[in-house]
Order: structure tokens, then C-alpha cells, then sequence
């Protein structure tokens, strides 16, 4: 068959190949209800596809106005083909693809900023949800405060009404709304406490433009805590023409993904919100313990994987789980080190989640490269490894596979290059600082003191001696043998 020319559009829905879900709704009747930023794949494959349902369903007041803050291409594509998309879900052999109308719009906020403010100002609007990453708070990671020195919150607080930053424009926004419209803002980040999180760190942002405004954040604005899961690999331009071969049409914002899906959300909202628990959504009192589990058991263990597979040369996760010391560190490590530290959600069996968890890393169709689960280390590392290690230290145990991962990743940050010595991709505005302080030490020992030191990756409080004599150990290991000889030890 040769390859389409044919773009998706709306006009072009009638014409996909028969397997092909699309959306059976009169796109043209939506209200945009809910408004997001961050417009990556993670948002479509996830929290658009639970609002699909409910689209498909008859609920027609949750269409979505999808912002990106950065990158001006999802926008671009998006618009050349009517907001549609096509999500395929992929393990193995088996796949199924929709394609998705829930879309509206979609905005570059810089080219765009009135539209973007007026459109979370709008009292049809009554959810804002974000996907906009961990750095994407101007939190200074260690401390959990609003990072006053961070160039972009310099920027809008100088400049309220053209804002670059999340907090500046989720601000700029909610200041331009009637006083009486509720509304609800989903955090859909990994980290711990989300809601909490953005709603403290929006109050300290707002408390510097508007205290009015600070007060309504604090009291009338519901700020759910929520835990989202489904792997998202970014497109390649082999899962876009596979997509097209599949679609019998061109998408440029065509998502490969695996099948599970998870959202967790707070049942904590202001005003009107979508029935996504008819979706599959559950809606509960309290998510820090399915947070903790995710953050630690998945996340926890992806950053691992990426950092020892991006050592040895890994490029997926699949691969790197198929690697007999890559894949057999990774089970010591969710098994052994990170199941102890997690305390399970009620009805929760962590050993059949963890099974899950490992079979979902191996997906063979998905090409999850490692090098993009270890970007940013320098903000998912506090999150994803650090309290459980502290807690655990504080306790009196040892986490031996956890200190192993720290050491690669610190060894990944300062050697740049793999065992094979092909230069690595470092992607993280952190981690040149860290990198610095660990390659001008002496010694390992120095080197590790010199990290650790950097309170915003590490938090203020000191480490045990014997912990950092156990990093520098692993260290030397790493620097004398490579990531073999640590994990072969
Ligand atoms: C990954 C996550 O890139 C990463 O850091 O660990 O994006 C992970 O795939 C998702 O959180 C899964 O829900």
C-alpha cells in the first residue's frame, strides 16, 4: 500500500480505514469547558481520552481549549487538522485506535496570550487542567517554595498581563474572572500532593500581583489533588507513519500508547465538573496513597531503568528491561527497596500491582526511549527516590539498589557518556550545576559531599556519614568499571 497523502480533518473522518474509532458526536454543538496547558501527548492520550467518553456519552458542555506554553508545534499541527487525533493503544500484538474529537482549540500562548487569558476567563470554563511537567512550577524542588529568582516568575511579576510562566498565566486568567464563576484547577503532574502543591505556590505568586485574588485561590477555588498514570511515549517519526499506515491518513499528532490507564482524582471541586468517574476516573477522598505508590513503584523504578539503560546504551525501556543486570537491578529495586517504603491504597495488593507494573516496562510495541525518562532529573529525583530514602535512612534501613541508582545517576550526570562512550543527551536545566560540583571534587568521596550539598536537588538536612561512604564506594565502582561493575557487584 503506498503511504497516504490524505491529512486528517473532519472532512477527511468518513474515509479512515473501517477499524478505526472516530468520534460519532456532532463536534459543532461542544462547549469548551475545560481549558489545558501543557498540550503533549501525555494530556491527549490521558485526561482528553477520559473527556471523549463523556463527549460520546451526551455530555456536550466539556469540550477542550488546549494551550501550549513552549513548544509551538502541537498547536500547529493540531489546527492544520481540525483539533482531531488518533490514539492508539499498543502491547504486543494487539492495538486499537480511536481517533479524538474532544479538542477545540488549541493555542501557543505566546502568539496567543489574550485568547489563552480570556478563555480561562470565560464562566462557561469551570476546569483548567495541567500538564505542564514538574519544572513547570517554578518550585524551587528542596524547599517546595515558589522560587522567587526564577527568571520567567521575575518576568510576570513585572509583567502580570503577559505572562510566561504556568502560575502567571493560570493568574492572569483567574483575575480576569467574575468573582462568582467557580471554578477547579487539576494538577496532572507527577509529584506528591499536586493540588496542595500548585495551590500553595499560586498563592504565593498571586499574593505578590493581587492579594484579593490570593484570598480566592486560597478559599474559593477547588484545587484537587490527582494521580494520573498511562505510559506516553513521544512520537518518533517511525510511530507516525506506522500511525498512518494504521489510520490509512496523515496525523502529525498521532499518539502510540500503551493500553492501561489510570486517573485517581480528589473529590475536592468548585462548581461543575466533568463525570469523568463515568470513564473509569475514581473519584476519592484521599490520593497521597495511590500518589506515593505510583510515584515511588512506577516512576521510582522508570528513572532508575533510564539512567543504568542510558549507560549501557539502552535506548528503550523494553530493552533496558530485557538486559539481564538492567532488568534484574530494576525488580530488586521495585520489589526489595521501594515496595517496603510504600504503605498500599485500601484494597490495594502492591505485589499484583508491581507484576503489572513490570509486564507494562516490557511492552515490546512501544518505543519508550530511555533518554526521555531521564530528562529532569534534577526535579523528578527529589520526588521519585528522596523521601523514601531519607524516611528509610531515618528509620534505620538501608536501601541498597536505591543508592545504587543514585550513584549511576550521578555518575550519568558528571561522565556525560555511556559505557560505550557514545556522548549521552543530557535534557535538564538542573544538571549542569550538579555536574559541575561533581566533576570538580577530587575524589568520589568529595564528589559525593559536593552533590549532596546542592540543597535544591537534596533538601537542607545532612545525610548520614555512612551513606555517603556507601555513594562514594559505588562511585569509584562506576568510575573504575562502569554501570556493569556497579550492578554486577
Ligand atoms: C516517566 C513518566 O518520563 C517519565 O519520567 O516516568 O512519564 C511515566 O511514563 C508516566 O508517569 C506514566 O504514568
Amino acid at each position: 500500500m503506498s503511504p497516504s497523502k490524505t491529512r486528517l480533518s473532519q472532512a477527511s473522518l468518513a474515509a479512515l480505514n473501517g477499524a478505526v474509532e472516530r468520534p460519532a458526536y456532532d463536534r459543532s454543538q461542544l462547549a469548551t469547558g475545560i481549558v489545558h496547558l501543557g498540550l503533549g501527548a501525555f494530556h491527549r492520550a490521558h485526561q482528553a481520552v477520559y473527556t471523549e467518553a463523556l463527549l460520546a456519552g451526551g455530555d456536550k458542555r466539556w469540550g477542550i481549549v488546549g494551550v501550549s506554553l513552549r513548544d509551538p508545534r502541537p498547536a500547529e499541527a493540531l489546527a492544520a487538522q481540525d483539533h482531531l487525533y488518533s490514539v492508539t493503544e499498543r502491547h504486543g500484538e494487539s492495538a486499537r485506535t480511536r481517533v479524538v474529537g474532544a479538542l477545540r482549540g488549541a493555542l501557543f500562548a505566546p502568539r496567543a496570550m489574550p485568547a489563552v487569558i480570556a478563555a480561562i476567563a470565560d464562566p462557561a470554563t469551570s476546569i483548567v487542567t495541567l500538564t505542564v511537567t514538574e519544572k513547570g512550577y517554578s518550585q524551587n524542588p528542596a524547599t517546595g517554595e515558589l522560587d522567587l529568582a526564577d527568571p520567567g516568575i521575575r518576568h510576570d511579576l513585572l509583567n502580570p498581563d503577559t505572562p510566561q510562566t504556568t502560575l502567571g498565566v493560570l493568574a492572569a486568567g483567574l483575575r480576569r474572572r467574575a468573582a462568582g464563576a467557580p471554578i477547579s484547577i487539576v494538577c496532572c503532574d507527577n509529584m506528591a500532593g499536586n493540588g496542595d502543591t500548585l495551590r500553595k505556590l499560586l498563592v504565593q505568586y498571586a499574593s505578590q500581583v493581587d492579594a484579593t485574588l490570593a484570598r480566592r485561590i486560597e478559599c474559593d477555588i477547588g484545587l484537587p489533588n490527582s494521580m494520573v498514570d498511562r505510559i506516553v511515549p513521544a512520537a518518533t517519526p517511525d510511530s507516525l507513519d506506522w500511525a498512518a499506515a494504521r489510520l490509512g491518513q496523515r496525523d502529525e499528532a498521532a499518539i502510540v500508547c500503551e493500553p492501561f490507564t489510570q486517573w485517581v482524582i480528589e473529590d475536592r471541586f468548585s462548581g461543575p465538573r466533568p463525570a469523568w468517574e463515568d470513564a473509569g476516573a475514581v473519584l476519592t477522598s484521599d490520593v497521597r496513597p495511590y500518589q506515593a505508590m505510583k510515584l515511588r513503584l512506577l516512576n521510582g523504578t522508570h528513572s532508575a531503568l533510564a539512567y543504568a539503560g542510558q549507560l549501557c546504551g539502552l535506548e528503550t525501556v523494553s530493552d533496558a528491561m530485557q538486559h539481564p543486570q538492567v532488568g534484574a537491578f530494576a525488580r530488586r529495586l521495585m520489589l526489595e527497596d521501594l515496595r517496603a517504603t510504600v504503605a498500599a491504597p485500601a484494597g490495594y495488593d502492591v505485589l499484583a500491582y508491581c507484576g503489572e507494573l513490570l509486564t507494562r516496562f516490557q511492552n515490546p510495541a512501544l518505543a519508550h526511549r530511555t533518554q526521555q525518562v531521564a530528562m529532569d532529573g534534577t526535579q523528578k529525583v527529589p520526588v521519585r527516590w528522596l523521601p523514601a530514602l531519607r524516611e528509610s535512612l531515618a528509620a534505620g534501613f538501608e536501601r541498597p539498589q536505591l543508592e545504587r541508582a543514585l550513584a549511576a545517576w550521578l555518575h550519568y550526570l558528571a561522565s556525560g557518556r555511556s559505557d560505550l562512550c557514545t556522548a549521552l543527551v543530557i535534557s535538564d536545566p538542573g544538571a549542569p550545576a550538579l555536574a559541575d560540583k561533581l566533576r570538580s571534587a577530587a575524589d568520589p568521596r568529595a564528589a559525593v559531599q559536593a552533590a549532596l550539598a546542592q540543597t535544591a536537588v537534596f533538601g537542607a538536612d545532612p545525610w548520614p556519614t555512612a551513606f555517603v561512604d556507601r555513594l562514594a564506594t559505588h562511585l569509584s565502582t562506576l568510575r573504575r568499571g562502569g554501570i556493569s561493575a556497579l550492578l554486577g557487584a
